[in-house]
């Protein structure tokens, strides 16, 4: 925290309100940034900075300006679940918890350390037998069915796939100006095994007529305010997505059946595309003839400008585009934001994860001294299609003092994190900036 005025802020929350104002109170003013405000710099994150030439001016040291939520269990409020491990609370009601990058370090994510979002409330947890669960498919169909949990693995191949699934709005916190909504860093993101049919087959089995264009998706979580009439969430997506081969009817999650917090007995998985098409608690699919037009779909709810908009500005995503295949980011798993290291080390093994939606990760790159140079990581290929990708590699540090790892992932189209988060939108979707973990030898 920092003596600003009468009041205590942190630099955060100055830096968010007034970048430059914070950036002179932090540093003084920059310039050259030579001399007093180097070493002011310094003192302010804990040691010298032996790239300080290459840094960009105006840029606050990682140090101080990632989001609390990135800062993993240093930060404000901690979850405290049975069988979770210490993920970053952003709200209690609805439960909402972000998982901080270093626990993302498991090639198959665990139950301890999947991030957990809701809308609504928290549904009972059923007692009796879960493969008497039963889910409806009706709408634009030539044989409505309504089946069972046990019918549904009776009649169809069961499959097991690695899937990422990402909230629609993680990174929403390196947004500028700030959005409305749970102030994600970049750990709204899993890649579970996940065990279920295919909602293609399903779909195929109730006969899907010419006129269907869309899903409409419901469960069973109440919404916030207890309205029975009201669904907590009701999403839907384009035909041909619900017809990948990817998008699962789930009831089985890393070989168990799914726990309670993560949709129990049954729920989809829309890998790739914003979490929110992956309905938990799942009861009915309602097949459209238009586009689903439930809670959470249109004006700016997933869906994003078509053309940039005035960042800050008001809009009612009248002529925005549903939010479809999630854009390339990466993770940094091996090493928590803040991480001081003995004095005396030269070299740092990396590790981490990169996805790019329906897409794959070409390249994971690298730079420890604010992006003046590059190293190229080893990223190895999915397990499967829409599973995320682990990468590695090592980078040496010349001398003891204060780094910040760079790092950015290119999808197999060539598209490249930005810089900073691009596209602003009123809700704050897609934001996939570059990211900065900070790091000090010594
Ligand atoms: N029924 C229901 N399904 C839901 C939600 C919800 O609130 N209710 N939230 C969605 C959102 S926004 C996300 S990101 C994912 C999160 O899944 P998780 O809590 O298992 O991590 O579930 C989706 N499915
Ligand atoms: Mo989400």
């Amino acid at each position: 925290m920092l003596r600003h005025g009468k009041t205590e802020r942190s630099i955060q929350e100055l830096y968010r309100d007034d970048p430059e104002r914070a950036d002179a109170v932090a540093f003084g003013r920059r310039g050259a940034l030579k001399g007093t405000a180097l070493a002011a710099m310094g003192a302010a994150v804990g040691g010298t900075i032996p790239f300080a030439g290459s840094m960009p001016e105006g840029t606050l040291p990682a140090l101080l300006a990632r989001p609390a939520a990135a800062q993993g269990a240093s930060g404000p409020q901690v979850l405290r679940m049975e069988g979770k491990a210490p993920l970053v609370l952003l709200q209690e009601r609805p439960l909402v918890a972000e998982t901080p990058e270093h626990l993302l370090d498991e090639p198959v994510t665990s139950y301890a350390n999947h991030f957990i979002r809701n809308n609504g409330q928290i549904p009972e947890v059923q007692t009796g037998d879960p493969r008497a669960w039963r889910i409806t498919i009706d709408g634009e169909v030539n044989t409505p069915l309504t089946l069972t949990l046990g019918e549904l693995e009776s009649r169809f191949p069961v499959v097991t796939r690695q899937l990422q699934m990402e909230c629609g709005g993680n990174g929403r916190a390196f947004f500028q100006p700030q959005t409305r909504g749970n102030q994600w860093g970049n750990g709204a993101i899993s890649n579970a095994e996940w065990t279920g049919v295919r909602l293609r087959d399903v779909l195929q089995a109730a006969g899907v007529k010419p006129s269907a264009i869309f899903t409409g998706h419901f469960g069973a979580d109440p919404h916030l305010s207890g309205a029975t009439d009201r669904p907590s969430t009701a999403r839907g997506m384009r035909i041909a997505k619900a017809m990948d081969e990817d998008t699962l009817i789930a009831f089985r999650m890393n070989g168990q059946p799914i726990p309670h917090i993560h949709g129990a007995p049954v729920r989809l998985i829309t890998p790739g595309w914003p979490g929110s098409l992956s309905q938990k608690w799942l009861t009915r699919i309602w097949i459209r003839d238009r586009v689903h037009d439930g809670a959470g779909m249109g004006g700016t709810s997933y869906r994003i400008p078509q053309r940039p908009i005035v960042p800050g500005s008001n809009n009612n995503g009248a002529d925005f585009v549903e939010m479809e295949s999630m854009p390339v980011r990466s993770i940094l798993s091996s090493h928590a934001h803040g991480t001081r290291l003995p004095a005396g080390t030269r070299s740092l093994d990396l590790r981490g994860a990169a996805w790019a939606g329906d897409l794959t990760v070409r390249a994971v790159h690298v730079s420890t001294d604010f992006g003046a140079t590059w190293t190229e990581m080893q990223v190895a290929a999915p397990a499967n299609r829409h599973a995320w990708q682990r990468w590695t590699g090592r980078v040496s540090l010349p001398s003891d003092g204060y780094y910040e790892i760079w790092y950015r992932a290119t999808d197999s189209q060539g598209r490249m994190q930005p810089h900073v988060a691009a596209n602003w939108n009123p809700q704050g979707y897609g934001a996939n900036p570059i990211s900065r973990a900070a790091i000090l030898v010594g």
